[in-house]
């Protein structure tokens, strides 16, 4: 299937909805675990405005250990079945084998916080499937990467690593025009680096690539407002995140709280028009 590009089939603002089928997300784990309740969830956000809505199978949480395709397959194969061809859909992997089943059953895009470096199969599924693809920044692995993460410039890096892996994408037979590129706010990231992050947006939004924020509910948010243990953040400040990375040049926000980030969306768009 020949796509039109990212650019056009997500223009921004464009929300991206979450659903976790994990028991242990670190906002919302547990909450649709059963496929049904995944299920309805998807559903909900699609009618709250999402234009599209990740699933996602295995947590990406600091200190998680990760689960096996065979487990993840078990968890998002049958809300993907459900939901294929009535919500667009994107399923948020590492793993090839995981992202094969998605991809036959309708998924669009493939969410990929490795950047393709964690499965050395998944390149050559995206391209077969001729999918879109996000490619995400991480320093280290979900296990260790919030211990101490370092950088002498964190933009400047994480636009060098995106521009690579964008290259090795083009590489591998995907398309330049489908791909989006996300800077992974919480991946290896102290609360300074995530909003140094958004404040040279400009920055990332120059390797000509959609970008993608996905700062929703994330603990660098409860940080910010003075809890210095919070491992979540509130759902007006996730807003306000989003609101400004949009205005500083995000196309797709990944977000929990569907409707609020889209009327908070609107009402900036309309002022930036
Ligand atoms: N954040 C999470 C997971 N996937 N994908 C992209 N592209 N960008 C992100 O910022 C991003 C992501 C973490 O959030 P969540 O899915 O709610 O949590 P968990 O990984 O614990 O399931």
């Amino acid at each position: 299937m020949v796509r039109q590009p990212i650019a056009q089939r997500f223009p921004p603002p464009s929300v991206m909805g979450v659903v976790n089928v994990t028991p242990d997300s670190f906002s919302d784990g547990g909450v649709t675990l059963e496929p049904e309740a995944a299920v309805a969830s998807a559903q909900r956000l699609r009618a709250e405005g999402a234009a599209i809505v990740d699933v996602g199978g295995e947590s990406t949480r600091p200190g998680s250990a990760g689960v096996d395709a065979d487990e993840e397959l078990r968890r998002v194969e049958p809300v993907l079945q459900a939901l294929g061809g009535e919500v667009p859909l994107s399923i948020d992997t590492c793993k090839a084998a995981v992202a094969r089943v998605a991809l036959d059953l309708g998924t669009e895009l493939v969410n990929d916080v490795t950047a393709l470096r964690g499965d050395p199969e998944l390149a050559g599924v995206v391209a077969e499937a001729g999918a879109y693809l996000c490619l995400v920044h991480m320093q280290g692995e979900p296990r260790t990467m919030q211990v101490d993460p370092t950088y002498e410039d964190v933009v400047s890096e994480v636009a060098a690593f995106l521009e690579e892996r964008l290259s090795y994408a083009v590489e591998s037979g995907i398309r330049e025009e489908l791909v989006c590129l996300d800077p992974g706010i919480g991946f290896g990231k102290t609360v300074e680096h995530n909003f140094e992050l958004l404040r040279r947006l400009d920055e990332l939004t120059a390797l000509g690539r959609p970008v993608v924020i996905g700062f929703s509910r994330k603990s660098s948010l409860g940080k910010l407002l003075g809890d210095p243990r919070a491992t979540t953040g509130s759902m007006a400040a996730s807003v306000g995140a989003a609101v400004a990375a949009y205005e500083r040049g995000a196309t797709i926000l990944r977000v929990h709280d569907v409707r609020e980030h889209v009327e908070a969306l609107a009402a900036a768009q309309e002022v930036l028009a």
